[in-house]
């Protein structure tokens, strides 16, 4: 069994992170995308929320399921038997630091990356950026999942409140 996973924050979840799920459930058996729940950030989502947005983001997709995850991600790889890290890469900006990551990560366990080009349609997109348009009143509703929008809509309001 080819296990591969895709790790983030997905602060909310975007049809980038889509697109990459997605392109790596067609090269590995079984794909988990697993959301960091390391307590040390502040998000705008819970981690049950952006757990519980991908399950659904990802429900047309027969070999990927979504887990959370603490601490290292080559823990949760070694608990899960899992050996490909899958990560997407927009700019160099991004590879520079991933391939830190990568080779972090593969001194610490015997876990490979692979990086999957961003597609052109979402090369610019971020889940930073798209919580910055939104928060200033900006249309972000193509760029995202409409449920994801609508709770994101939601949690703005919220906190405008
Ligand atoms: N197109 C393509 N790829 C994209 C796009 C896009 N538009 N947007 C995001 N991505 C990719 C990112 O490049 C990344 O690979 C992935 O999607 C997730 O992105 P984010 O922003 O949701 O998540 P990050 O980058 O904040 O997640 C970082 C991790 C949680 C993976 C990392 O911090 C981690 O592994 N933490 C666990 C602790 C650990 O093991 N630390 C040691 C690391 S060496």
């Amino acid at each position: 069994m080819r296990r591969a996973v895709c790790p983030g924050s997905f602060d909310p979840v975007t049809n980038g992170h889509l697109d990459i799920v997605r392109r790596a459930s067609t090269l590995f058996d079984e794909v988990v995308v697993a959301v960091g729940v390391n307590k040390s950030k502040n998000r705008l989502f819970s981690a049950e929320e952006r757990i519980a947005m991908l399950e659904k983001a990802c429900a047309g997709f027969d070999n990927v399921r979504v887990d959370g995850f603490t601490g290292l991600l080559t823990d949760f790889c070694k608990e899960r038997d899992i050996h490909a890290i899958v990560k997407g890469l927009r700019a160099v900006s991004d590879f520079d630091y991933e391939l830190q990551m990568a080779q972090m990560n593969s001194s610490l366990t015997d876990v490979e990356t692979v990086f999957v080009p961003t597609s052109p349609e979402w090369s610019f997109l971020a889940s930073s950026l798209v919580k910055e348009v939104a928060m200033f009143g900006g249309d972000v509703s193509s760029l995202i999942p409409g449920f994801v929008h609508e709770a994101l809509v939601a949690r703005l309001a919220e906190r405008r409140a």
